[in-house]
């Protein structure tokens, strides 16, 4: 058998990983870079730079470029790109890469017989990026905000609130701050966008995947917005990619991938889009509004396909666009595993330790909870890092601090959730503490839904190598539907289920029950209730 091989990039926060599919056999290999192993002389930990101040995050792109070169060169040491027919690109969203006037022809004229890395030095107007775990730019929100006339109305246009980590605030801030920085940007890139250009050798346009989580594109027409752009920078229009609905080609192989890692020159590209639309793919999820999502990666995500746009007046949650042009829905907690992982090293467990925990203790925690907000947090929004402890939750207990920051997170979700309606039928869960049993189990629990874990940990990539493969099959005329190429790499595989036990979906869910307390809980956190001790004790006397 011919194989017809396929190939999704994902630059995550903490690593860049290759997933190579294979159409006809059902064959997926994947390896993966640490960027903090691989590239120490960049400084980053889990992936960023985070300065003194907790709310300033970012990233020297140069470290993306060396990896993306490494990558491709392990991938044709071990005899895969000369058969690949197609690639896609999943991106980290919201992080933006500025560049100036050398980048075009630097990137077309890569000379193969040496690394990029030592050919892009020149092509950057700013040296660093701000990824999504910058948390910097209330100031410009609140500006962007006022310019256009509310939280409701930039929520109806771009899909989201003016949001810290969006590039148009990103943007505007560094406007504001490096003009002549500004001045000298001649084309503001997303991760994903930036990636892709590095494979076509020119510049590539963006998804509405990606696109949609700018605060600059509206997301009716597909294009980028006039209102959002006047009310973010002078002359921005012009610095940014072209926009893309659906799922198209960006370009080919540039000659460096072909003569420096023996990919053949009519390998397709295919637009790139983010991590998360990515993975929407990935879990087979396009067209599936009743299935949903929670990725715990670097942050926890939950999101799900929407088949058309959610008219009803919201102030939380983003619309992204979805690679069969229609929209996806997204909550983000950042912190989602960072916060787990302290908790984890705190007391020196493993995570196994970990989910047996989770596995054997009460549900409820005799009301005793935590917000783990480590960092400044996304959802809901935290500027000044701060832990809260509640309900007689001593920093000793172990125990009972693993549930309480596990249930924190997980309550934060289901709470955070409803404004996109009803609970959904199934929840596949995905990305690096997927295998947690005692994490799917309060998962199921506290949605009182079926959760399973999806059998490739790396979805974002891998939905990068379906978007490829079906655009490119597409093209040849032998369609795929997106879940018959995401069951071709998937079912044989055993995945872990948890089902909801009703009686602890009682604790969480019945009226007064730990739920209801979370709610308290977090208005009190956030400066906007009084403290929650009524319901903490209600929840004591009743759910014991
Ligand atoms: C989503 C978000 C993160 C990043 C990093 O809005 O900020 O999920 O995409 O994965």
């Amino acid at each position: 058998m011919v194989p017809d091989r396929f190939l999704g990039l994902d630059l995550g926060t903490q690593s860049l990983t290759a997933v190579v599919i294979d159409t006809v056999t059902g064959d997926l290999q994947q390896t993966s870079i640490n960027f903090d192993q691989a590239y120490p002389s960049y400084g980053t930990t889990d992936g960023a730079l985070i300065s003194e101040d907790p709310t300033m995050v970012c990233v020297d792109p140069k470290m993306w470029v060396e990896a993306l070169d490494d990558i491709l060169g392990s991938l044709a040491r071990k005899g895969l790109t000369s058969n690949i027919r197609g690639i896609a690109v999943s991106g980290q969203q919201h992080g933006t890469v500025y560049l100036n006037e050398a980048a075009a022809p630097c990137l077309q004229g890569l000379d193969p017989s040496c690394p990029m890395i030592d050919q892009i030095s020149g092509i950057f107007s700013r040296p660093t990026s701000p990824i999504w775990m910058d948390s910097s730019t209330h100031a410009e929100c609140q500006e962007i905000t006022a310019a256009l006339g509310g939280d409701a109305k930039v929520a109806e246009i771009t899909g989201s609130i003016a949001t810290e980590r969006f590039p148009g605030p990103q943007i505007r801030k560094y406007w504001k701050n490096d003009p002549s920085g500004y001045k000298q940007t001649s084309h503001i890139a997303l991760v994903s966008s930036f990636i892709t250009s590095l494979l076509i050798g020119k510049m590539a346009p963006l998804d509405c995947g990606d696109g949609f989580g700018t605060n600059l594109a509206d997301i009716r027409t597909g294009r980028w917005s006039t209102e959002a752009l006047e009310a973010t920078a002078p002359d921005l229009c012009r610095l940014l990619p072209k926009l893309i609905r659906e799922d198209d080609l960006a370009g080919h192989v540039s000659d460096y991938l072909v003569r420096r890692y023996a990919f053949s020159p009519d390998t397709e590209v295919v637009i790139g889009t983010g991590d998360n639309p990515s993975s929407l793919a990935g879990l087979g999820l396009l067209g599936e509004p009743a299935t949903k999502a929670i990725s715990l990666g670097t942050s926890d995500t939950y999101f799900g396909y929407l088949p058309r746009l959610l008219i009803s007046e919201r102030t939380e949650g983003h619309i992204f666009g979805a690679a069969d042009g229609g929209y996806m829905l997204l909550l983000c907690f950042k912190n989602g595993s960072l916060a787990r992982q302290a908790i984890k090293d705190r007391y020196g467990l493993s995570w196994n330790e970990f989910s047996d925990i989770l596995l054997k203790t009460a549900p409820g925690n005799n009301g005793r909870i935590m917000l783990p907000y480590i960092m400044p947090e996304i959802t809901p929004l935290v500027l000044k890092p701060h832990v809260f402890r509640f309900g007689g939750l001593e920093e000793s207990d172990v125990t009972a601090n693993v549930r309480a920051v596990s249930e924190g997170q997980i309550m934060a979700m289901a709470h955070h959730s409803r404004v996109f309606g009803k609970k959904p039928d199934t929840i596949l869960v995905t990305a690096g503490a997927s295998e947690n049993l005692g994490l799917l189990q309060t998962i199921a629990d506290v949605f009182d839904v079926e959760a399973q874990s999806f059998e490739v940990k790396d979805s974002a990539a891998l939905g990068a190598a379906i978007r490829a493969a079906r655009w490119c099959l597409n093209k040849r005329g032998n369609s795929r539907s997106w879940r018959a190429l995401t069951e071709l790499f998937t079912t044989q595989r055993q995945s872990l289920v948890a089902r909801p036990r009703k009686d602890a979906v009682r604790v969480y869910r019945a009226e007064g029950g730990l739920l209801d307390v979370y709610a308290a809980c977090e208005g009190f956190g956030l400066g906007i209730g009084r403290k929650p001790d009524k319901e903490i004790a209600r929840f004591k006397e009743f759910f014991r």
